[in-house]
């Protein structure tokens, strides 16, 4: 065997179908997906071969951030169902043979959450659950210059205080908010609305440990980790000092000081030996999330990291403007995390999601939008990793032609949209689109499209979002009615990816490193005795010009078999050739 067992795992070898069940599959005609929704789309993906499902929050929740702030971590939301639909959903995944992984949001909660009900109320219990602190004084002469606006705080004119320090929330603005009740600050990294949980607290790991394990006795079989390592805030929370960070204070809060600790206690004290968890790591490089992986790590299966989420971030460095982004740079981060990662730990593969634009509308051509989803996916199915679908993407759906802010409910958009109009960013209504058309995140948010229906088969009601208007072309239906589809590709590459040990734990070595058009690259299983016992290259054309393909020494023509090609039938023997559009081929070589 050239795997050894140790080295095996289920959840190497699985291919994650994400859902976002508002959007997924509505059964009651209230315009929001449901998790009946779901139950009846099972067939639907045990079709498409997909072995685990990992579901976005499905807890009680306002809603204000679409259930990534939690009321109550045992209980369905109502618009989702009942408890008791939430277990036949599981039955019928585990019948199935499929396996669910839950959303795991305890960086926050919502404001709506007893424990925060109560802290703010100042019951001593749960009074330190959060991060509550004192203000810093503003004197008069600041106010009387211009330099402080009580305003800014949604403070009342009169008010002399600004928030303990300079940190800002990622949905922008400052990340404190003024309590009237407690006359004191608490934190939230994302919106006001989802107050940051103090894991210096004892008691709150120990409550969020007991929930944990509350859904594995259910039978979940892991979890998704929301921003797990900002969860360790650094004593005295001293002020940002990298002008550069993703937001203000990142460089203080990103894998604080007892992070690891946490997240090893998490593992040791409420994981399972065989669960699957993965990690969302924002700003992590490779080396820190060695440390939260692998046989030394913390117990995490594996991480979710953002750096190629990161390319076509504007000059000024942040989310919320647009640059430019180039095949090469593409290359270099995913291969710096193929190489890295090797034998130490384990990769997430993804090129989009819930939070990201579509991944045809932003690393592919939507002019060529079968070719370049289905190049798209043959790089995430060739990689390292555990590959995962982000629902509609098995069918190539395209980003939104938003015509208006009036049509986005993101909170993420709406807010930073506001602040960054506030600091007279936009040049015109048509820079706010573009920009709101480009990066937000309602671009993956609209209903799932499964017919050429009137809501593209997601509701009998009203669609909480509005239905992409490309759905009469893009949707299952058609998709499945035709053997050439996105959708037939990808079933194909699942199955490719189920049979082949070489896909899964082959070593990644790129050829070509310096071309900036063509990614070439073989995945090498080797013998006990090292020996090269298995050898699949994979040829990408990344873009929509035909390219002169000169196979490199070592390569060129070897091949007996063509695993699989976008463009149909091709030549078995790697030779020079010309490329068509967003071609790609994976070779098995001699
Ligand atoms: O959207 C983002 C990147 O494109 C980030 O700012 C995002 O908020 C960050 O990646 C964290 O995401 C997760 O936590 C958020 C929630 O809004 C996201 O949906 C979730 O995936 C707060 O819980």
């Amino acid at each position: 065997m050239t795997v050894p067992d140790h080295e095996r795992a289920w959840w190497k070898e699985s291919v994650v179908y994400q859902i976002y069940p508002r959007s997924f599959n509505d059964t009651d005609g209230d315009g929001v997906g449901d998790i009946p929704g779901v139950v009846e789309k099972l067939d639907y993906l045990d079709d498409l071969g997909v072995d685990v499902v990992w579901l976005c929050p499905v807890y009680e929740s306002p809603n204000v951030d679409n259930g990534y702030d939690v009321a109550d971590y045992r209980a369905i939301l109502d618009t989702f169902g009942t408890m008791a639909d939430w277990e036949t959903l599981l039955a019928g995944l585990h019948s199935r043979g499929m396996k669910l992984i839950m959303d795991l949001v305890v960086n926050h909660t919502s404001d709506e959450h007893e424990w925060f009900v109560d802290s703010r109320a100042g019951d001593p219990e749960y009074e330190d659950f959060y991060v509550w602190r004192d203000g810093e004084a503003v004197p008069e002469s600041e106010y009387e210059a211009g330099l402080y606006d009580p305003a800014e705080y949604g403070l009342p004119r009169d008010a002399r205080e600004r928030p303990p320090n300079d940190w800002e929330s990622f949905f922008g603005g400052p990340a404190w908010t003024w309590d009237e009740g407690r006359e004191e600050w608490y934190l939230h990294l994302f919106d006001e609305r989802q107050p940051d949980l103090n894991w210096e607290n004892a008691d709150v790991r120990e409550e969020v440990f007991e929930m944990m394990e509350w859904w594995f006795d259910k039978g979940i079989d892991g979890f998704r980790m929301d921003v797990i390592n900002l969860i360790s805030k650094p004593e005295g929370l001293p002020d940002g000092e990298d002008d550069e960070a993703i937001v203000r204070g990142a460089d203080k809060f990103v894998n604080g000081p007892r992070v690891h600790e946490y997240v090893r206690a998490i593992h040791d004290e409420a994981v399972p030996d065989d669960a699957m968890t993965v990690g969302e790591m924002v700003e992590m490089s490779v080396d820190e999330a060695k440390r939260f992986l692998g046989d030394d790590g913390d117990g995490m299966s594996m991480a979710f990291n953002f750096d190629h989420m990161r390319l076509d971030f504007g000059p000024d460095g942040g989310r919320w403007s647009k640059g430019e982004w180039s095949v090469r740079e593409l290359k270099e981060t995913i291969t710096r995390w193929q190489g890295g990662l090797d034998g130490e730990g384990w990769n997430s593969l993804y090129l989009n999601n819930h939070d990201e634009p579509r991944m045809v509308s932003r690393f592919g051509s939507e002019a060529y939008r079968r070719e370049s989803a289905t190049l798209l996916a043959t790089l995430l199915y060739t990689l390292q990793g555990t590959p995962y679908i982000y629902q509609g993407e098995e069918i190539g759906m395209t980003n939104y032609p938003f015509e208006s802010l009036e049509e986005v409910r993101d909170v993420d958009t709406l807010r930073n949209v506001e602040e960054l109009e506030r600091k007279g960013r936009f040049t015109s209504d048509d820079d706010l689109l573009d920009l709101v058309r480009y990066r937000s995140r309602d671009n993956a948010r609209t209903p799932m499209q499964w017919s050429a229906g009137p809501t593209a088969g997601f509701t009998d009601g009203e669609p909480w979002l509005p239905v992409n208007p490309n759905k009469s072309e893009v949707n299952v239906e058609s998709a499945r009615a035709d053997a050439s589809s996105i959708w037939h590709y990808y079933r194909d590459l699942i199955d490719l990816r189920h049979d082949e040990d070489v896909l899964v734990y082959g070593t990644y070595d790129l050829l070509l490193p310096e071309h900036d058009r063509l990614w070439v690259y073989t995945r090498t299983l080797r013998d006990a005795e090292g020996c090269v016992a298995e050898r699949t290259l994979t040829v990408l054309n990344f873009g929509s010009e035909a390219v002169e393909f000169e196979p490199p020494t070592g390569v060129a023509g070897e091949a007996d078999e063509v695993l699989i090609a976008n463009y149909g039938e091709v030549n078995t023997t790697v030779e020079a050739e010309t490329l068509r559009p967003w071609e790609a081929r994976v070779y098995r070589l001699r």
